[in-house]
């Protein structure tokens, strides 16, 4: 009785429990201060509007003016033949099979047409158009063209010299672009996995073609009256997630490598706490570097700091949220701010001066918070605007970047003096290393010598490594803020597992202390604790952004290639996991992961669980396709132990499931082999 009380009472108010809501503290302080100052949140919002059943069950069908037809699960379940159709006649498989690659389609979408904005930039930069930009690493630069099938040198007079650098910055940068547009041939990146993984997609035919193409395909393929078969529209699926990952995705990560360096290990610190009450807070938002790179660069300026100090303010300080926070940090070492759930509470701390968004992942709502506090929200990208009268639009253009980013900067500066309302900062925040990558893991685990992944791949095959989760992805308001991600995370390293991290999944950890070297003593089984100390490693390593998954397919690839852990990516100990996931980016990334071979499994909920069939075909009939699959499980501690199950199956079939330590076969043991 007291419940249902209580309940009623709350459903009334209509507030979020702000203990219910998250585990982060200082994410629950600004939750109980949003509520005493009457400001609503997407906490809120999550507790008055329920989530539509039959939508989450993937089985409604609103692609054509005679529907939408919904074709709910009958209570009890199917027994016997499931005559459940639309309209038209299309079974839930087709429908919910539909929707799932429509929503590969939109995730694809936006990584890969961020890589393609990072890619224009990158033209432009090498073809000397703008000022703001130049190709910062020419060592990545030499390996992409090798990648893309351009030139690095020149035969002159029978002799081979390099070529020059500018010529081949702008090759690589047109070769680039036409990858998302090409009419012929196939996905130059694709040759980047192991050979039978290539191999593996050749025959089955979803190796990509470009990767737009893929994109609209899945746009065609899924308009009423078209393919109805979730075998053949997983196909395309598939082949629209592949060009993500390995072209979308890793371009991006490329290109941003190539133009604003390729992270080193680098330390910072994370949370709400990172802002500061005395100096000008300018919050980054969204998911492209292009134009945080610049605001970074602005505010560290002389002219910038006298300037706010001539305000009344003891200086800039910078912060991120969400994957540009990724991007920053890594790069940078700019303090992360929080996760994508967070962005509202950044605003009714009282002391953001400027919130400054992109693309991606940014709430419309934004607007309505920063209405009742002095922050300037300020939209940069012309493809991402809001209707709201209380934001400003100032469009970022790479040829004016640093003009643009000036005004914004001054702007910030300017709206110090502003502020009214209570200022009102959590104290948590935590230090934490960040910006580790292909390059760094290759340093670190391989030493400066050997510079392979070799010291991993023997660790693994000893056994102080269990295996390797791939944890990523949101936040997703209809569950416990951040509970999922590190109860999932804490639990694999628990295990030995090495957690490689991006996304808001990265930033997550970052706030619990996951990502410095002393969390191992902590928090790891005895064997990864060992490498961890002995490397001075975290035990989760922060690869970076969203379109940054990419590093774990090439590290992944790396792997495969030092050897001793089997043929494909398929053949490792390894896992993926989006434990809060939320967005279609994140379905793409899921599905490009289980075309890769890794067993991937999903928190929350997946829309497949109306349509039974479709489901157990991506849940099992994929692995014998692909060899990885899909899984969904809430509970995070569960989750986190079908991965292992999955790895220790893996180290089983390897023969490396016992312990054992590499023998080295010296002189004395030839000899005596030679003898028997
Ligand atoms: O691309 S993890 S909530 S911020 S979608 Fe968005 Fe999800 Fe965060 Fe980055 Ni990725």
């Amino acid at each position: 009785m007291v419940i249902e009380k209580e309940k009623k009472e709350k459903s009334a108010r209509k507030l979020a429990n702000s203990l219910e809501a998250t585990i982060d503290v200082a994410s629950q302080r600004m939750i109980d201060r949003s509520h005493e100052l009457g400001i609503e949140t997407a906490f809120d919002r999550a507790v008055t509007m329920k989530p539509c059943n039959i939508g989450t069950q993937g089985i409604c069908c609103k692609n054509c003016g005679m529907g939408p037809c919904r074709l709910p699960m009958p209570k009890g379940g199917i027994e016997g033949e499931d005559t459940r159709k639309g309209i038209c006649g299309a079974t839930p498989n087709t429908i919910a099979a539909r929707n799932f690659i429509r929503m590969i389609a939109g995730g694809a979408a936006a990584h890969s047409d961020h890589g393609r904005s990072v890619a224009e930039v990158f033209l432009s930069a090498a073809r000397k158009e703008t000022d703001a930009y130049r190709i910062k690493d020419e060592r990545k630069l030499i390996e992409v063209a090798k990648c893309l099938g351009v030139d690095t040198t020149v035969e002159v007079d029978g002799v081979e010299l390099d070529r020059d650098r500018d010529e081949i910055a702008v090759e690589v940068g047109e070769k680039a672009m036409n990858e998302w547009g090409k009419a012929e041939g196939e996905l130059l990146y694709a040759k980047r996995a192991p050979k039978p993984r290539y191999e593996l997609w050749k025959k089955q035919g979803v190796l990509p073609r470009n990767i737009d193409r893929e994109i609209v395909e899945i746009m065609h393929r899924t308009h009423i009256g078209v393919d109805q078969d979730y075998r053949n529209l997983m196909k395309q699926g598939t082949r629209a997630a592949i060009a993500d990952g390995w072209g979308g995705s890793m371009l991006a990560t490329d290109l941003q490598d190539i133009l604003f360096g390729t992270p080193y290990p680098i330390a910072s610190e994370a949370n709400l706490g990172v802002m500061k009450e005395d100096q000008v807070n300018i919050v980054i938002h969204g998911h492209e570097p292009v134009l945080s790179e610049m605001i970074v660069a602005v505010a560290q300026t002389r002219e910038m700091h006298d300037y706010a100090v001539s305000k009344g303010a003891k200086g800039i300080q910078l912060s991120g949220i969400c994957c540009t926070a990724n991007e920053i940090l890594q790069r940078h070492g700019v303090p992360l701010c929080g996760t994508f759930l967070q962005q509202e509470l950044a605003i009714i701390t009282g002391a953001c001066d400027a919130m400054v968004v992109d693309i991606q992942c940014i709430f419309q709502n934004l607007a309505n918070v920063a209405k009742c506090f002095h922050t300037k929200l300020i939209t940069t990208h012309p493809i991402a605007r809001m209707e709201q009268d209380n934001v400003m639009h100032i469009e970022f253009d790479e040829h004016h970047a640093l003009e643009d980013s000036r005004k914004i900067v001054k702007l910030a500066i300017d709206n110090f003096e502003n502020r009214s309302a209570e200022v009102m900062i959590p104290k948590q925040k935590s230090p934490i290393v960040a910006g580790f990558g292909v390059e760094s893991v290759q340093y670190h685990l391989g030493g400066s010598f050997r510079g392979s992944y070799y010291t991993l791949n023997d660790n693994i095959i000893n056994g102080r490594i269990r295996g390797i989760g791939g944890v990523v992805g949101c936040n997703n308001v209809r569950t416990k803020h951040n509970d999922g991600h590190i109860r999932v995370v804490k639990e694999l390293i628990k295990n030995d597992v090495i957690v490689l991290t991006t996304g808001c999944n990265a930033i997550a950890c970052a706030m619990e202390g996951l990502l410095t070297p002393e969390s191992a003593r902590v928090f790891c089984g005895p064997g990864l604790a060992e490498v961890c100390e002995t490397v001075g490693i975290p035990p989760v390593l922060h690869l970076g952004s969203c379109v940054d998954n990419s590093r774990i397919l090439l590290a992944a690839a790396e792997v495969v290639k030092a050897g001793g852990l089997g043929e494909d990516i398929s053949d490792l100990p390894a896992a993926g996991s989006a434990p809060e996931w939320m967005s279609e980016k994140a379905i793409s990334i899921g599905h490009y992961f289980v075309a890769s071979g890794v067993y991937t499994v999903f928190g929350v909920t997946l829309p497949v669980s109306g349509a039974p069939v479709f489901r157990k075909y991506l849940f099992e009939e994929f692995e014998k396709l692909y060899g990885g699959m899909w899984d969904l499980e809430i509970d995070p501690v569960e989750h986190a132990r079908k991965m292992i199950a999955h790895i220790d199956q893996k180290r089983q079939a390897l023969g490396i499931d016992k312990a054992r330590e590499r023998v080295m076969v010296d002189m004395a043991a030839r000899r005596e082999l030679a003898a028997v």
